[in-house]
C-alpha cells in the first residue's frame, strides 16, 4: 500500500451521490462510512454533493447560514444569484463533512432545455421517463453547472477531482466532458441497471452476460434514459470503477468499457479495547431475542433456548437475486437433517425484509403483550414473597421454614392463574410476523415445504416483513444490536455487485454465509486463504446448479448447528479479526489510486 500523504491546499474532491443526505439503499453506506477516512485526506478541501429534500435533511444537515468565503462557498453564492436554490453546510455525520445540497425545483422549469441537450449533444433519450429519472436529471443538470462555475474560477490554481456514484448522479458528465471542463473525473458504478433487470427475469444471466445487446434489453426493459446515462457517464469519466469483478464483467458488456480498477467497499470499523466485549454484547442481545422467541413461540410449545441458534437474512426484498430462495430451499434440508439426527438443537431463522403489511399480526403483538403480562405478575409475586418471607424469618420465633405459598395474595394468584391461561394456545407459532397484503415467494415456499413452525421441526421461521429498528415493538432491538444477539448471517445473493450484510456482520463478530457470485464472496476469496475457518462460507453459485448449491449450503449449516458453544465463541473471535481488512483506513487507497490516474489522463 502506498505511504499516506496528506493533501495540499492545491487540490480539492467534489463526491457525488444521489444519496448524500439521502438513504435510499447501500450507497448510502458508502458515503457515509466513507467520510472520516475522506476526512482525514482532504481535510477541508472535501465536498459532497447531493439532491435536497427537506424532510431528509432535516435530520442530518446543518445550513451554513452565514455563507463561509471559501471558493466552493462562493461558487454557491453565484449559483443562487442565477436564481437556483442552493444549500451550503454540513453533514452532521461522523467527520461533519461540508455538503452542498441543490433543490431540484429550482431548475425544474429547464427541464426540456436539459432534455433537449442530452440528446443533442450525447443522443441520451429521455422523453416520457418516469418522475424519478426527471429528478436525477435536475440534479445532474445542477451539478454540472457548479462544477463547471467552480472550474471557471479555480482550475488555474488547484487540481480538481469529482467523483461521482452511479447514473443518478452523473447526467451532467459528458457534457464536462465535452466542454472540456478542466476536472480529473471518476465514475463508480455499484450496480449495473441491466444487470439488476436482467438477473432477475433471464435465467442462466451469468452464461448469457456476453451476448447481451444493451440497447435492445433496455428497451425491453423501459431503461434506455437510465442505461444511456449510465453508459455515457463511465464512457465520459477519466477514470471508471466499480465495486466488484463480478460488476466489472458486467460493465464491459452493458456500458462498452472495462473498469479501470475496482474499489471495495468498507466500513467505518470501531473496535472495542477489550476483545471479550462484543461477546458480552451477543449475549446481551442473544437474550433480548430469546424473550421474542419466548412470547412467540411457547404459547404453543417449548424448547431449550440454551440450545437454540438465530439465523438471519436481510435485504430489499429480491427474492433470487438476494438468494431468500437458496436460503430457504437449504433450511428445508437442514430441517430434515436434524429431525433424522435426532438433535436437540432449535434454529430460528428470521428474515428481515421489506414487503407492503397492513398491520402487526395481532396474535403475534397479543402473545407479546402476555408475555410482557406474566413478566410484571411474577416479578410482583417475587417482591412480596421476598418481603413477606423477610419479615417472617427475622420476627419469627419457631425456627420453621415458613410456607412461601401464605406469602402469595389472592389478588396476585388469579391474575397470574388468568394470564397463565391466556397465555397457552392450540395454533401453532405464526411464520410470518405481521399481515402480508398479498402472499410472496417466502409465504408460498414456507407453506409448499410445510416450513410452517411445527413442533417436531427443528427449524422455526420468523417472516419479519419490516425492517427491524429500536422503536419495533417485537425486538425493541436496532438492527446493530439484532446482528450481535444472532449466530449466523446467512446472504448467498445471486445478483449482488458488493453486498454489505455479510460484512456487517464479520465487524460484529458474527459469521456469515455469502456466495461467490456476490462482490464480499469473490473478494474475500481472492484476499484470503481460510475463509471458511475464520467464519465466512462461501456457497459455490458459480459452477454449480441450483441444486447442489442448496446442498452444499445444507451441509454448512448442518456443521455450523453441529459446533459446541465453546468453538462458536473462538470462531466470533476469529471473524471479528478480519474487520480491519475492511476499514475504509485501509481501502480508501483504492480511491486514491482512481483519483490520481483521472488527474493523469486528465493533462494532456
Ligand atoms: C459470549 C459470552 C459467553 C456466552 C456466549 C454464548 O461469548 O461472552 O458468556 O456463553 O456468548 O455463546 P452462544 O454461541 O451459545 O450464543
Ligand atoms: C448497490 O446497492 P444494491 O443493494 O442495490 O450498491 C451497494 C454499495 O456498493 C452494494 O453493496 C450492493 O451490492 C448494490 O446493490
Amino acid at each position: 500500500m502506498e505511504p499516506f500523504v496528506k493533501t495540499t491546499k492545491n487540490n480539492v474532491l467534489f463526491e457525488i451521490a444521489w444519496e448524500v443526505c439521502n438513504q435510499v439503499g447501500g450507497i448510502y453506506t458508502v458515503i457515509r462510512t466513507k467520510v472520516p477516512a475522506m476526512v482525514e485526506k482532504w481535510e477541508d478541501n472535501y465536498f459532497l454533493m447531493g439532491p435536497y429534500f427537506e424532510k431528509k435533511a432535516s435530520s442530518e444537515f446543518e445550513e451554513i447560514t452565514d455563507m463561509d468565503d471559501s471558493p466552493a462557498g462562493r461558487t454557491a453564492k453565484r449559483m443562487r444569484e442565477m436564481g437556483y436554490i442552493v444549500h451550503y453546510g454540513y453533514w452532521l455525520v461522523t467527520g461533519k463533512p461540508r455538503v452542498i445540497l441543490f433543490d431540484l425545483d429550482s431548475i425544474s422549469h429547464e427541464l426540456d432545455t436539459i432534455k433537449f441537450n442530452l440528446w443533442e449533444y450525447n443522443r441520451i433519450p429521455t422523453i416520457n421517463v418516469e418522475p424519478l429519472v426527471n429528478q436525477t436529471l435536475c440534479f445532474g443538470e445542477m451539478v454540472r453547472i457548479f462544477l463547471k462555475e467552480y472550474a471557471e474560477d479555480n482550475a488555474k490554481r488547484e487540481e480538481i477531482y469529482a467523483q461521482f456514484h452511479e447514473w443518478m448522479a452523473s447526467s451532467g458528465l459528458p457534457d464536462l466532458k465535452r466542454e472540456n471542463v478542466k476536472i480529473a473525473t471518476t465514475f463508480t458504478t455499484h450496480a449495473t441497471m441491466l444487470g439488476r433487470y436482467l438477473a432477475q427475469n433471464v435465467s442462466g444471466f451469468y452464461n448469457k452476460l456476453p451476448f447481451f445487446d444493451w440497447e435492445q434489453e433496455a428497451k425491453n426493459y423501459g431503461i434506455l434514459a437510465q442505461c444511456s446515462v449510465e453508459r455515457q457517464a463511465a464512457l465520459s469519466a477519466h477514470v471508471l470503477t466499480t465495486v466488484s469483478d463480478v460488476t466489472a464483467r458486467e460493465c464491459e458488456v452493458f456500458l462498452g468499457r472495462m473498469p479501470d480498477l475496482v474499489t471495495p467497499n468498507g466500513l467505518n470499523v470501531v473496535r472495542f479495547q477489550a476483545v471479550h466485549e462484543f461477546q458480552n454484547l451477543h449475549l446481551k442481545f442473544k437474550e433480548r431475542i430469546h424473550d421474542f422467541v419466548l412470547g412467540h413461540f411457547f404459547p404453543s410449545y417449548s424448547f431449550d433456548l440454551d440450545k437454540t441458534l438465530y439465523f438471519f437474512t436481510s435485504g430489499r426484498y429480491e427474492y433470487s437475486n438476494k438468494g431468500y430462495d437458496l436460503t430457504l430451499e437449504a433450511l428445508a434440508r437442514l430441517n430434515w437433517k436434524m429431525v433424522q439426527a435426532n438433535m436437540d438443537m432449535t434454529v430460528v431463522m428470521f428474515i428481515v425484509t421489506k414487503q407492503p403489511f397492513t398491520s402487526i399480526n395481532p396474535d403475534v403483538l397479543q402473545s407479546r403483550a402476555v408475555l410482557n403480562e406474566l413478566q410484571e405478575t411474577c416479578t410482583a409475586i417475587e417482591k412480596e414473597v421476598g418481603e413477606k418471607l423477610f419479615l417472617a424469618t427475622a420476627s419469627g420465633t419457631d425456627h420453621k421454614m415458613p410456607d412461601l405459598n401464605n406469602f402469595v395474595d389472592e389478588y396476585w394468584r388469579l391474575r397470574l392463574r388468568r394470564t397463565i391461561q391466556t397465555w397457552k394456545t392450540d395454533k401453532l407459532p405464526a411464520f410470518v410476523t405481521h399481515d402480508l397484503k398479498e402472499e410472496d415467494g417466502i409465504t408460498d415456499f414456507c407453506k409448499k415445504a410445510n416450513l410452517v413452525n411445527n413442533e417436531r421441526d427443528r427449524v422455526k421461521i420468523v417472516y419479519h416483513p419490516d425492517f427491524i429498528s429500536s422503536t419495533n415493538p417485537l425486538f425493541g432491538l436496532d438492527y446493530g444490536q439484532f446482528v450481535r444477539g444472532c449466530h449466523l448471517g446467512v446472504f448467498p445473493s445471486y445478483y449482488e455487485p458488493w453486498g454489505y450484510t455479510p460484512l456487517e456482520c464479520v465487524v460484529r463478530g458474527v459469521p456469515t454465509v455469502t456466495s461467490d457470485l456476490s462482490g464480499f464472496g469473490d473478494y474475500i476469496m481472492q484476499i484470503m486463504r481460510d475463509y471458511e475457518n475464520r467464519g465466512i462460507y462461501v456457497i459455490n453459485r458459480k459452477s454449480q446448479t441450483y441444486t447442489q448449491a442448496a446442498d452444499q449450503m445444507a451441509d454448512i449449516l448442518f456443521k455450523f448447528v453441529k459446533m459446541q458453544r465453546r468453538d462458536r465463541i473462538m470462531q466470533r473471535n476469529r471473524v471479528e479479526n478480519i474487520s480491519d481488512v475492511f476499514d475504509w483506513m485501509n481501502l480508501r487507497s483504492y480511491y486514491d489510486t482512481a483519483h490520481d490516474l483521472a488527474a493523469k489522463r486528465r493533462k494532456p
